[in-house]
């Protein structure tokens, strides 16, 4: 639900940057071959070629859509060269995308605070660069304006007779009866212009970005002109702006809000809600969104750019469609695991690079009952606290499922083990870890993270507001940013909380040294640091057992201990089996 955040006081000057048909430039950047040819890529599948994910602005010229099948593709643009997504145990791999959209965030965020919100987009707040820039360098003193900016699209400006668009835009940036809003605005958009070829003199990535006041409207703008350019929303072009746009082209209004104010206010472009008194928006849709539909129709919006630079949390999934569904607990199983696998490297990276440790392991899936009355029941998602490594991972991601099974199926009574078709499908599978933290430095008891006062909510490890800005930066960056089709998921959904008894009931008293540490998880290879703050766990237990395979001695121990009833007879092996899941940088 949309919330009114007021707008903050003072003038403040937002950029979202949105990479361009980004897929599109990190294969050409890998096949240089391919660059001003037409080009999309494919996200593998045999059936009709393949669908489209990303389609390149040569292949668009020609009529080719995101929404097409490769076989399709090819029928608009003969000469497409269609490129296959990676592919890493059996599912798409998207970790060269995700590093690059990293490489660009760590130039985007050498100039303001930066929030990362897709793979390929960036909110950044310009406002402390461009006060500066106002007062050090202000546009009106400059002889010359960088040819890229004069590019520049600025909403309202009408290109004066005898004028080519350029010195008008000119005019414009170097106004010095302009007020202090538009002066800003100004400094905005030659800030932006000289971080976008910034971008591309590093990355070889063009991007587009929209300037304005806001974080709303400064997304409005970004899309408004694409590829490789940038449009500015001065204060005195908002209104015009929202008035023609379509009410569900406004973020938050794509949906059943959008469609309920076309049907039952006849709403059809944003510029209509100001018929609308504040009383009356609240009566109809409640308090807070009432007034945040009040706000949005004059353009106010008080969201702040958060300085986030990580993936608030990793995700993993795949989709069974049609024929493809899984149908067995075995096949479930496998494919959870390589899932699994995804993550756990994925999660190692972001420890071994950020310092970051994810709290709560969630297990989405799609289901169907093949013979059901009750066919529009979801399968229940579920969570539980996350132990490090994969096989543990593994572990408790097929206890969730089963959980949300027997839950799902209810009275249905029927079989849910074996090999045997079963009665139900599985349509989708996701696994996510969520609630990252920095890991605390000085941290030498692993209860901190694995039986803590609180293991899921209430946890005092919130992530400080500057974090971020302290943190390296993710070179492999993954995100829970809804970057996919229907095929691949990779989300953060929050889910059902279910607690799975891990043997850990007395693990709180341990008090783990450095010096004594020997059983470590190969399944996280912590490079040693200079600090000595931390150890190589992966050679050191490379002749220990394997906890990469769910079959493991430790594994399958812990999955036939019934933790109640034998919760003292198993202590001292569920405490070493502890200790060999918990990476080594819990230790100092
Ligand atoms: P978008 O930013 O939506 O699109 P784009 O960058 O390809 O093109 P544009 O220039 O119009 O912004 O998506 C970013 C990437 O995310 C895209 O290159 C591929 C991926 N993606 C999917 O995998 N599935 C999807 O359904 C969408 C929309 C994007």
């Amino acid at each position: 639900m949309p919330v009114a955040r007021p707008d903050s006081s003072g003038a403040r000057i937002i950029a979202h940057v949105d990479l361009d048909c980004f897929y599109v430039q990190v294969e050409q950047r890998k096949q240089p071959k391919l660059r001003g040819l037409p080009t999309a890529v494919v996200q593998y599948n045999e059936w009709k070629g393949g669908g489209l994910i990303a389609v390149g602005y040569e292949a668009r010229d020609y009529g080719v859509k995101r929404s097409m099948r490769g076989d399709e593709a090819k029928e608009v643009c003969p000469q497409i060269e269609l490129v296959q997504v990676p592919v890493a145990r059996g599912k798409a791999d998207l970790s060269s995308y995700r590093n690059a959209g990293s490489e660009v965030v760590s130039i985007l965020a050498r100039k303001g605070r930066c929030e990362r919100a897709s793979i390929d987009e960036v909110y950044l707040d310009l406002t402390d660069a461009a006060e500066a820039m106002l007062a050090e360098t202000p546009p009106e003193s400059l002889d010359e304006v960088d040819e890229e900016a004069l590019k520049s699209h600025i909403l309202g400006l009408e290109s004066k007779d005898g004028n080519d668009s350029k010195a008008t835009v000119k005019e414009w940036l170097c106004r010095c009866d302009a007020d202090h809003r538009d002066k800003l605005l100004a400094c905005g958009v030659l800030i932006v212009t000289e971080l976008r070829m910034q971008v591309l003199k590093e990355t070889e990535f063009t991007c587009s970005a929209g300037i304005a006041h806001n974080k709303m409207l400064a997304k409005l703008a970004s899309g408004m002109n694409k590829p490789a350019q940038q449009t500015t929303v001065p204060f005195s072009s908002v209104k015009g702006l929202l008035d023609s746009l379509p009410i569900k082209k406004m973020k938050q209004l794509g949906g059943k809000l959008g469609t309920s104010l076309q049907n039952e206010l006849g709403v059809t472009t944003v510029g209509d809600l100001l018929k609308f008194s504040e009383d009356k928006l609240q009566e109809s849709y409640g308090f807070n969104t009432g007034t945040w539909l009040w706000n949005i129709a004059r353009g106010i919006s008080g969201e702040e750019v958060q300085a986030r630079l990580l993936p608030k949390s990793h995700g993993s999934g795949k989709s069974f469609p049609g024929p493809r569904a899984l149908k067995t607990v075995a096949s479930v199983q496998h494919w959870l695991n390589q899932l699994c696998e995804e993550l756990s490297e994925r999660l190692c990276s972001d420890l071994e690079q950020n310092k970051r440790i994810a709290h709560t392991l969630t297990l989405h899936a799609s289901a169907f009952k093949s013979s059901d009355s009750d066919s529009r029941k979801k399968f229940p998602s579920k969570s539980c606290p996350l132990r490090y490594g994969t096989a543990k991972i593994q572990e408790d991601t097929f206890n969730l499922f089963q959980a949300g099974l027997r839950e799902f199926l209810g009275s249905f009574g029927v079989k849910t083990q074996g090999s045997q078709y079963s009665g139900w499908r599985i349509t989708a599978l996701s696994v996510s870890a969520s609630k990252i933290v920095p890991v605390l430095s000085g941290t030498c008891s692993i209860m901190k993270y694995f039986n803590g006062p609180d293991k899921f909510g209430s946890t005092s490890e919130q992530l400080p507001d500057n974090f971020i800005d302290a943190a390296p930066l993710s070179p492999s960056g993954s995100e829970s940013y809804s970057t996919l089709n229907s095929t691949e998921l990779q989300n953060e959904l929050p889910g059902e909380q279910v607690w799975i008894e891990h043997s850990m009931a007395d693990l709180g008293q341990l008090e783990m040294k450095a010096n004594t540490w020997n059983g470590l998880d190969p399944s996280c290879s912590i490079s040693k640091q200079t600090s000595g703050q931390w150890f190589h766990s992966g050679t050191e237990s490379s002749s220990s057992l394997d906890q990469n395979k769910p079959q493991n001695r430790d594994d399958s121990r812990m999955r036939s201990v019934p933790i109640k009833s034998n919760q003292q007879e198993h202590k001292k092996s569920a405490l070493k089996d502890k200790v060999h899941s918990c990476p080594s940088f819990y230790l100092q």
